[in-house]
């Protein structure tokens, strides 16, 4: 329930923003939204806050004034906030739904339920099918176009979540199941289990001794909207944060099989249950069976093992090149959970991060890390208040002290900047700034849409450059929300192995760029890996994980991944790499 909380009260926010900004409201929509973005990523809990000190104790969270910090207690209190269903009435639009249309925001969302009485997204396709919205003012054919473009782009991702939106939420509810009792074993098997980027729904095996209460706990979980069946060994429920759940009740002497089936994914099993039939035996989520003689069926290890196969671990089940691997014990040792020393991109409030660098810094050394670079935006990011060479030093200078404080502490912070790529390659600093860094990152945030040949070559010169260290989040995607630019993909990480560049595997929710087959060939290249959080909030270390995951669904290994290395090593490998 812990993260659910934070994220709901900031769902909030952000509507309370968007409707605000729908109206014209000045400055209060931003304030909303950055209230949201504090909340979102902090790592206490809202309402813990509130019972212990009431509306004063939110006051004192940054970002939240007094205004803001009403109705929030409001929320808590009542469930619902009066002005925001206010809103809602007098402007019954959808503003959630058409604001995820990419090119689509407040302004215009009100200009299109003013003159065309738009009110979601299905209005909205059939008023530009219909080519009613090239007419409005500041419309055009061309914004019809790239609308039709978001629309399409939506639909084809609806439905699914976030893992990392779903991950502590699973795990919450695996928790308290597990607390129940009677229950022996409870797992989140299907996707989830696999760390795929989007989640379907919640699959949830168990094995108990009484079904009917681990049934009805689940049932009664408070995150529970709807319940579309029950029974013994099966229930279906819907939850408020828009997901279903399954949870499964099977016999303990068949738990394994039932996971193996239920962790999947589908192809996966297809596979395995061929293997199965050539060996003459039949497997199913009751077990492994010969004739109707049980074989195997307790634990996913000994299934594989009777059908000659390593353990093969989840992350890897995509009937892609696993089984023939596990065939021939040679499925790499992935990097673990949790391996991770040190964070090489955070932003702070120098630019668009809302906690201080020495708010970052200790958030790290409490999530366990021994090292972050501060990669703060660069000046062409205007937008984000990106810093120029007189601000770097600046930066520098309070780095250097905060590097004396922590000393005792053994924690190190570095020097970098996540150095904006300029359409023609080019980078925004000068060398003679850079070279004050400890590393040097860059990434791409503008000119998405040149072709694939401009942007590959753009990036390319970047990546030559002698001082660039790593290239950020580099296909520039956002799940459900942008699509990766147009790049080549094998040219880009030949380059980047050619220049001495490691690749990022970014675990923001919606970016985890790379993806699992880029990162898998990245290693088979040879190029080197870096997981980051790309920390905006203190609360942000926590989806380092999410960044592994994606890098043990490219098969790699803790020796792929170099800031599992000291800093001293990691910060001298890099420079290696560059020689
Ligand atoms: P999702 O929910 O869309 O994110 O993806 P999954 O993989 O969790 O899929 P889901 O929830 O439909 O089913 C969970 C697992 O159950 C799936 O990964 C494999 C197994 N499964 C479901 N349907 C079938 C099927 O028709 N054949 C086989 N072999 N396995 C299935
Ligand atoms: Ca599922
Ligand atoms: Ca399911
Ligand atoms: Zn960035």
């Amino acid at each position: 329930m812990a993260v659910l909380h934070n994220q709901r009260i900031a769902r909030l926010l952000n509507e309370m923003s968007e409707y605000l900004e729908v109206q014209d409201v000045p400055f209060k929509p931003s304030a909303y939204a950055r209230a949201a973005g504090i909340i979102a990523g902090m790592t206490d809990e809202v309402t813990d806050i509130y019972d212990q000190n009431g509306k004063k104790g939110l006051d004192g969270i940054p970002g939240v004034g007094k205004g803001i910090a009403e109705k929030i207690e409001e929320y808590i209190t009542t469930g619902s906030i009066k002005e925001l269903e206010q809103m809602k009435k007098k402007f019954p639009v959808n503003v959630s739904e058409l604001s995820a249309v990419q090119g689509v925001g407040p302004k215009k969302i009100a200009a299109l339920y003013k003159k065309l009485n738009i009110k979601n997204c299905a209005d909205l396709e059939r008023a530009v099918r219909a080519h009613k919205v090239a007419g409005l003012a500041h419309f055009g054919k061309k914004s019809e176009e790239q609308i039709l473009k978001g629309i399409e782009f939506l639909k084809k991702g609806r439905g699914r979540m976030l893992l990392g939106t779903v991950v502590p939420l699973a795990q919450d509810i695996e928790a308290r199941l597990r607390s129940v009792p009677g229950v022996a074993r409870v797992t989140v098997a299907g996707s989830i289990r696999r760390r795929q980027e989007t989640i379907g729904d919640i699959d949830i095996v168990a094995t108990t001794a009484h079904p009917k209460r681990v049934m009805d706990a689940f049932i009664a979980l408070p995150e529970v909207e709807h319940v579309y069946s029950s029974g013994p060994t099966k229930t279906m429920v819907r939850l408020s944060i828009g997901i279903d759940a399954d949870l499964r009740v099977v016999k303990k002497d068949c738990y394994g099989a039932a996971l193996q089936y239920f962790t999947g994914d589908k192809q996966h099993n297809i596979e395995v249950r061929k293997i199965a039939i050539k060996k003459g035996y039949k497997l199913s989520e009751y077990g492994l069976f010969k004739e109707k003689k049980l074989i195997a069926a307790k634990t996913e290890e000994e299934i594989y093992k009777k059908l000659g196969l390593a353990y093969i671990p989840p992350e890897l089940r995509t009937a892609s090149g696993e089984i023939e691997a596990a065939r021939r014990n040679g499925l790499p040792d992935l990097i673990p959970y949790g391996s991770i020393r040190g964070d090489l991109q955070v932003q702070t409030n120098w630019t668009d991060g809302n906690a201080s660098i020495e708010e970052m810094a200790k958030a790290a050394m409490n999530a366990g890390l021994e090292y972050i670079a501060i990669t703060d935006h660069t000046q062409s990011l205007a937008m984000t208040g990106g810093l120029d060479e007189k601000k770097l030093a600046r930066q520098g200078k309070e780095i250097d002290a905060l590097n004396k404080k922590f000393k005792q502490k053994k924690f190190h912070i570095l020097k970098s900047a996540e150095v904006n790529i300029m359409k023609d390659g080019s980078l925004d600093i000068f060398d003679a700034a850079l070279k004050k860094l400890d590393l040097v990152c860059v990434a791409v945030h503008s000119h998405f849409a040149l072709s694939e040949k401009e942007q590959t070559e753009r990036i390319i010169r970047a990546l030559k450059h002698p001082l660039v260290n790593i290239l950020f989040h580099p296909t520039g995607r956002r799940i459900g929300r942008r699509e990766a630019y147009a790049l080549d993909m094998e040219s880009t990480l030949r380059a980047a192995k050619e220049y001495g560049v490691a690749m990022e595997a970014n675990a923001s929710t919606d970016r985890l760029d790379l993806k699992d087959a880029h990162i898998r060939r990245a290693i088979e290249l040879g190029v080197n890996i870096v997981v980051n959080s790309d920390a905006h909030a203190p609360g942000h270390f926590a989806n380092l994980d999410l960044a592994i995951a994606q890098v043990r669904r490219g098969w790699g290994k803790k020796s792929d991944v170099l800031n599992t290395l000291s800093v001293d090593k990691c910060l001298a490998f890099l420079k290696r790499l560059k020689k």
